[in-house]
């Protein structure tokens, strides 16, 4: 076996902020053909989920759109790989009729609500043979959960050892399995949980915090890619940092929630997190990078450009502007 490795640019979270690809894509050096963005010699594009489904006040008509046809016009001729957001697993889910319920993923209001940008740009997403439901609900579908490539590792929001291990080899085209997932209770359910929103530890009651959308909060996003040491602070292990987090001892019986990163392991992308606009351009750790700075929002949205490193380069980060 020879050793090449394609050199991958990583792009986060867009959530059909289509300017900010553009311009990112033309900042890496990728030209519109007529057909796809195509990369530099040599390069590929890898998005790490969450394409769809644009934030309040970052809606722009047709963005979602034309944000899936730009990423699969790559994927399909090789200048990109794809793998599954939770935005997409709840796209899947909420237009996907359940055995017991009436859909995978309820219809409330704030489920709606977090999917109206995408619902809004396919106004025939309810019609069979409609653009939705024949190209992107398949699509979607047949995205991979995670990918462990030569040199480097790609998951959405958590690298699980133990979750990502019952979802190897799987995706959602598989009916059952899509069914299992959409059900918390089960092992699958359970995993795409982790692996696709991340680890969150509960705080012991009654505490909680209220998040940047006013909305009480009893569970919080934790460092995944660490070990809680014996008596650290919850405020010590949120991700992002957050000083609405209590400072107060992690629940001792968390720690078996985590399987930390070892130190020598390939490097580790992901997004999912919405770490602050400002946020310098750095790894968690020399192996562990989250990606998104808010770019679906007022921040950037970020490339890394990887070259075959096993340490995590900040030089090697490109914004969109
Ligand atoms: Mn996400």
């Amino acid at each position: 076996m020879n050793d090449i490795r394609i050199h991958f640019d990583i792009i986060a979270d867009i959530h059909g902020r289509f300017d900010k690809l553009e311009a990112l894509l033309a900042r890496l050096g990728y030209r519109h053909d007529g057909t796809s963005y195509v990369p530099p010699a040599g390069r590929c594009a890898l998005f790490l989920g969450d394409l769809i489904d644009p934030k309040p006040g970052h809606v722009c008509p047709g963005s979602v759109r034309a944000t899936l046809h730009a990423v699969k016009a790559m994927a399909d001729r090789g200048q990109a790989r794809v793998i599954m957001g939770n935005h997409e697993f709840n796209a899947i889910c909420y237009h996907t009729p359940g055995r017991t319920e009436k859909w995978l993923r309820h219809h409330g209001d704030k489920n709606q609500a977090t999917h109206q940008g995408t619902l809004d740009d396919f106004p025939d997403h309810k019609d069979p043979a409609g653009e939705w439901q024949t190209l992107w609900m398949p699509w979607l579908k047949c995205l991979p959960l995670f990918l462990d490539l030569n040199g480097l590792r790609a998951v959405h929001a958590c690298w699980h050892p133990q979750h990502i291990a019952l979802l190897d080899g799987r995706t959602l085209e598989d009916e059952d399995f899509l069914h299992a997932a959409a059900d918390k209770t089960t092992p699958e359910g359970e995993a795409i949980e982790i692996v696709l929103k991340g680890i969150e530890v509960p705080l012991p009651p009654p505490h909680g915090f209220f998040d940047h959308t006013g909305v009480w909060r009893k569970n919080f996003r934790a460092r995944w890619w660490e070990l809680p040491a014996d008596g650290i602070d919850c405020r010590d292990l949120v991700f992002p940092a957050n000083h609405a987090i209590p400072n107060i001892p992690v629940p001792p019986d968390a720690a078996a929630m985590f399987q930390p990163y070892p130190a020598g392991a390939a490097p580790v992308f992901f997004g999912h997190y919405f770490k602050p606009a400002d946020a310098a351009l750095d790894p968690e750790r020399p192996n562990v990078a989250c990606l998104d700075h808010s770019g679906a929002k007022d921040g950037p949205l970020v490339a890394y450009r990887w070259n075959g490193e096993s340490l995590i380069n900040p030089g090697h980060y490109v914004t969109h502007a």
